[in-house]
């Protein structure tokens, strides 16, 4: 074919290459130092991420996958539908997922569809994401107040020490959030070191108590360090849902608006500093 008739630009592997590194690099460097740091993109953690970057604060999500959504993917039972109990669906509203009503008061969503909007918002609200990235440990200040974590790649993580005796690096921020679902990483790492109580594990079903409840509970655990979605329930011993996840979308807004107010507090008139900073100085 000739060039001429060539319907891609002419723009080969170096370029590529060079674009990847440069671009990610970049994002990563700005972002050693956030407002927030949510760990784990499941439902909980996207909407908490979500509200925080819409108030303009400056969010970086770690996820240990390559892809975010957690359980939101599929209802439950392998069974891509998922179901919010009122007023759960005033999310679905806000992301513009479509549901029906199936008993008064109990919604079902298409998982894929409601998920996809989810991550699609957190993006657009501003969140950076370090996914293939697992949390390792808390950052502390004074007081045992928790400011950053100790990362490193998932991959790296998951093998042998004996083959990869390589360090972890460490992101700071305001504040963190625990949003790695049942197994509650950050607050059972506070727990080992003595800084909280040997956590319960979260209890058996109860649909009707447990939402509630993981409402109630979303908010700071410790100083610095904020706990959303099923890790609260962990955390608690409160009973779990199951295939229900109004109170998780609902526990990250509650965890996001906690988050806000102690920003403000911090900031003095809730404005954040640094959002963009360093993006935004090295363009002009
Ligand atoms: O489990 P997950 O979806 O948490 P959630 O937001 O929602 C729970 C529901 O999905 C469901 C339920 C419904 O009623 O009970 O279980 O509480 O998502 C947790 C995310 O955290 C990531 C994990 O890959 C998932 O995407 N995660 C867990 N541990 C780590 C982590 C870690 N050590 N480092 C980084 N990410």
């Amino acid at each position: 074919m000739a060039e001429s008739q060539k319907l891609f630009a002419p723009v080969g592997e170096k370029e590529v290459t060079r674009a990847i590194i440069e671009e990610y690099t970049k994002e990563l460097y700005d972002y050693v130092e956030s407002d927030v740091i949510v760990v784990g993109g499941g439902p909980s953690g996207l909407v908490a991420a979500k509200d925080i970057a819409k108030a303009k604060y400056k969010v970086l999500m770690i996820e240990r996958m390559n892809y975010l959504g957690g359980g939101f993917w599929i209802g439950g039972y392998l069974m891509n539908k998922v179901t919010v109990r009122d007023p759960g669906q005033s999310v679905l509203d806000e992301i513009e997922v479509p549901y029906k009503e199936v008993t008064p008061g109990l919604y079902v969503a298409d998982g894929p569809y409601a998920c996809s909007k989810l991550i699609a918002s957190m993006c657009e609200a501003g969140v950076k994401v370090a996914n293939m990235t697992m949390f390792d440990d808390l950052v502390y200040r004074e007081n045992g107040r928790v400011a950053g974590v100790v990362v490193n790649w998932t991959p790296i993580s998951n093998m042998p020490k004996e083959i990869t005796c390589l360090d972890p690096v460490a992101f700071e921020s305001k504040l963190v959030v625990d949003a790695t679902g049942h197994d509650a990483y950050l607050i059972n790492r506070l727990s080992q070191q003595g800084l909280f109580n040997k956590l319960p594990g979260h209890g058996s079903m109860w649909v009707e108590r447990s939402e509630d409840a993981l409402v109630e509970y979303s908010g700071e655990v410790a100083p610095g360090l904020l706990a959303c979605g099923m890790s609260v329930n962990t955390t608690y011993g409160l009973p779990r849902m199951g295939p229900t996840f109004g109170g998780m979308l609902l526990s990250g807004k509650k965890c996001a608006q906690v988050a806000i107010e102690k920003l403000k507090a911090m900031n003095g008139d809730g404005a954040s500093p640094n959002r963009g900073s360093t993006s935004e100085k090295a363009a002009t």
